[in-house]
């Protein structure tokens, strides 16, 4: 066992849905822990960055509305790392199928997912599939003075005269 960390995002249409408790609770069934939290709102550059794995494909422009909020008419998500023994896999399999439709129905997408008349799988959440996508996503999403812990190398800079910590 390793121990990890990932990146779920609660993404608008869990938000609309006020299913932020429910995830929640599902997500502490991993016994895993928080090391960061914030609300976001999303930028087209920072949609585009986390999904830049999908651009070309038929769906990806109505993804980036998705996740920028402009299908729910709401322009944030809930941004959060756990971490702990195998956590990618943990969250995953609590998380489920990428299309709801195929998700086991206790899973999170599989319970509260569901695909759109245009094809967009809304499935309630995000959370990191390998350890080397969990890398690049919280250091998109996060600053290493937002972790409450070391994950990843960290260099000083000065900006405007203030000296600040950013990824190496
Ligand atoms: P993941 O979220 O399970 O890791 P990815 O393949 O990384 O799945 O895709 C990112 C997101 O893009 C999915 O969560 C889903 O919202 C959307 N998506 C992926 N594949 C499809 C598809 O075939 N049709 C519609 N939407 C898709
Ligand atoms: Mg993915």
């Amino acid at each position: 066992m390793a121990v990890q960390s990932t990146l779920i995002l609660i993404k608008p249409d869990g938000l609309v849905k006020s299913l932020t408790g429910n995830i929640l609770s599902r997500l502490s069934e991993a016994k895993l822990i928080i090391t960061a939290a914030k609300v976001v709102r999303v930028s087209r550059e920072l949609a585009e960055e986390h999904y830049s794995h999908l651009k070309g494909k038929p769906f990806f422009e109505e993804l980036i509305e998705y996740i920028m909020g402009e299908i729910h008419h709401s322009n944030r998500v809930v941004a959060f790392v756990y971490q702990g023994d195998d956590a990618i896999t943990k969250i995953r399999d609590i998380v489920g199928d990428t299309n709801p439709e195929a998700a086991n129905p206790v899973s999170i997408r599989g319970a509260y997912g569901r695909i759109t008349t245009t094809g967009v799988f809304e499935n309630v959440v995000h959370a990191s599939s390998s350890p080397e996508d969990a890398e690049k996503e919280i250091k998109l999403w996060f600053r290493p003075d937002e972790i409450v812990v070391d994950i990843y190398p960290t260099k000083e800079v000065v900006l405007n005269n203030i000296k600040t910590r950013v990824w190496a």
